[in-house]
C-alpha cells in the first residue's frame, strides 16, 4: 500500500508473510501419499511453510467423517492454532447469480496484485455440487484466482449438511491462516441459515444485491440486511447503472432504520461491477476501515472471543447429536418411535424421552 493511503492508519502492514510457492522437494516426497500416510508433524510443518499440497491434504482430513481422520485433523488444527487468527475474514453472501464468485475473483486479483496480500477463498454451499455449477452461468471456478500463486481457492465440500460444512470451514480458516494467508474470503449462498452461520465466523459481512429485483425475489430477509456491514449492488454498469443508483438510495434509507450495531460501524451501500472492475477498491477500503475501527474500539477482539465460545458450544451439540444417533439402543428404538409419532399414537415429547432414556441406559 502506498501513495494516497500512506498517511492513513489503514496502511499499516498486516505483518503476515505471503505463502511461498509449493516446495518442490517436499511435494515430490509427499506427492503420491495420502494425508493419513504421513505424520502429524510433517503436515503441520508443511502448512506452516505455506505448502499448498500439504494444506489441501490437511483440509481433506478436516472434511473427512472417518473418526481416525477427525482425530488427526483435530491435532493438526490444535498445532496450527497459535499461528492462526491474524487474517481479515470476510463473508460474501447473496442469492445465486448475484455475482459472488465473479466479485471474489476480481477482488482477489486486486488484493494480490495491487496490494500484495495473499488470499484464501472458501465456499460454504453444499448444494453447489448438485447443480454442478451449471445454474446462471456460475463462475465458481474463479479461473484467474485459481492460477494465482498468492491465492488459494478451495471449493465447498461435496457432502454434508450446512452445519457440518460450516463447522469444517471454521477449521479450514484456521489452517489457511497458519499457512500464511492474510485474507480469507468465504462465499456462501444467501438462503436459509447459511448467512447467520457465516456471520458467526467472519469479521466483516458483505451482502451482494441486484438492483430492481425486489428484496422478496432475492430472498433477502430483514435479518440478513441487519447483519451486513456493507451492501454492494452488483452488475452496476451500462444500462443497469441508473437503476443501481436508485437502489443504492433506497437501501441507504432502509439501513438508517436499523438499530445501530454493537461494533459502532455504520453499514454502507456501494455500487460495483465485476465485469468492469469498478467499485472493487472501494469495497476493500471499507473492509480495511472497518478492520481499523473495530480493532481500535475493542469490538474485533470481543467478536472473535464470542465466536470461539459459540464454536465450542456448537461442536458439543453436533458431537452429542452424532453419538446419540449412532448409539445401538437409539438406532433400535428410533424407527418405532418415529412411526408412532407420525401415526399420532405417541407424543413427540414422550418419544424423545424414551429415546433419551434408552441412550442413558445403554
Ligand atoms: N454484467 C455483469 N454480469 C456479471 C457481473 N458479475 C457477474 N456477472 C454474471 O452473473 C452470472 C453469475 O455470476 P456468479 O459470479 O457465478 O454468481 P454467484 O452465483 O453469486 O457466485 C455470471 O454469468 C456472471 O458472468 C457484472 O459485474 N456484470
Ligand atoms: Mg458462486
Amino acid at each position: 500500500m502506498s501513495g494516497s493511503q500512506s498517511k492513513s492508519a489503514l496502511s499499516v502492514a498486516k505483518g503476515v508473510d505471503p505463502p511461498p510457492a509449493i516446495n518442490p522437494t517436499l511435494a515430490r516426497k509427499l506427492g503420491s501419499r495420502k494425508a493419513k500416510d504421513y505424520g502429524k508433524g510433517e503436515i503441520v510443518d508443511g502448512i506452516l511453510g505455506g505448502d499448498r499440497i500439504v494444506l489441501s491434504r490437511a483440509i481433506t482430513l478436516v472434511e473427512s467423517s472417518r473418526s481416525e481422520d477427525r482425530q488427526m485433523a483435530e491435532e493438526i488444527v490444535e498445532a496450527c492454532l497459535p499461528h492462526s487468527g491474524s487474517s481479515i475474514r470476510v463473508g460474501v453472501t447473496g442469492v445465486p447469480g448475484v455475482g459472488k464468485s465473479s466479485l471474489i475473483e476480481v477482488l482477489g486479483m486486486h488484493l494480490t496484485d495491487d496490494l500484495g496480500r495473499s488470499v484464501a477463498v472458501l465456499a460454504i454451499d453444499p448444494s453447489s455440487q448438485v447443480s454442478k455449477g451449471s445454474i446462471l452461468g456460475d463462475k465458481s471456478r474463479m479461473e484467474f484466482l485459481s492460477a494465482n500463486p498468492r491465492a488459494y481457492v478451495r471449493p465447498s465440500p461435496s457432502r454434508g449438511s450446512l452445519g457440518g460444512v460450516a463447522r469444517k470451514t471454521r477449521e479450514t480458516v484456521l489452517l489457511c491462516e497458519a499457512a500464511g494467508f492474510d485474507t480469507v474470503l468465504i462465499e456462501t449462498v444467501g438462503v436459509g441459515q447459511s448467512e447467520s452461520t457465516v456471520h458467526s465466523m467472519v469479521d466483516f459481512f458483505l451482502l451482494l444485491m441486484l438492483a430492481g429485483a425486489g428484496d422478496e425475489l432475492q430472498g433477502i430477509k430483514r435479518g440478513i440486511m441487519e447483519m451486513a456491514d456493507l451492501l454492494a449492488i452488483t452488475k452496476a454498469e451500462g444500462a443497469n447503472r441508473r437503476r443501481a443508483e436508485v437502489a443504492k438510495r433506497e437501501y441507504e434509507n432502509a439501513l438508517h432504520l436499523f438499530p445501530s450495531k454493537r461494533s459502532q460501524w455504520y453499514p454502507r451501500v456501494l455500487l460495483c461491477s465485476a465485469a468492469e472492475s469498478d467499485g472493487i477498491k472501494q469495497i476493500w477500503k471499507a473492509i480495511e476501515e472497518h478492520d481499523c475501527q473495530t480493532k481500535a474500539n475493542g469490538y474485533w477482539r470481543l467478536n472473535r472471543t464470542e465466536q470461539a465460545k459459540s464454536w465450542m458450544e456448537e461442536t458439543i451439540e453436533y458431537e452429542l447429536h452424532d453419538t446419540f444417533m449412532a448409539s445401538p439402543s437409539v438406532r433400535r428404538l428410533l424407527p418405532a418411535m418415529e412411526s408412532r409419532v407420525l401415526a399420532g399414537t405417541l407424543s413427540p415429547f414422550s418419544a424423545a424421552r424414551r429415546l433419551l432414556d434408552a441412550y442413558r441406559a445403554k
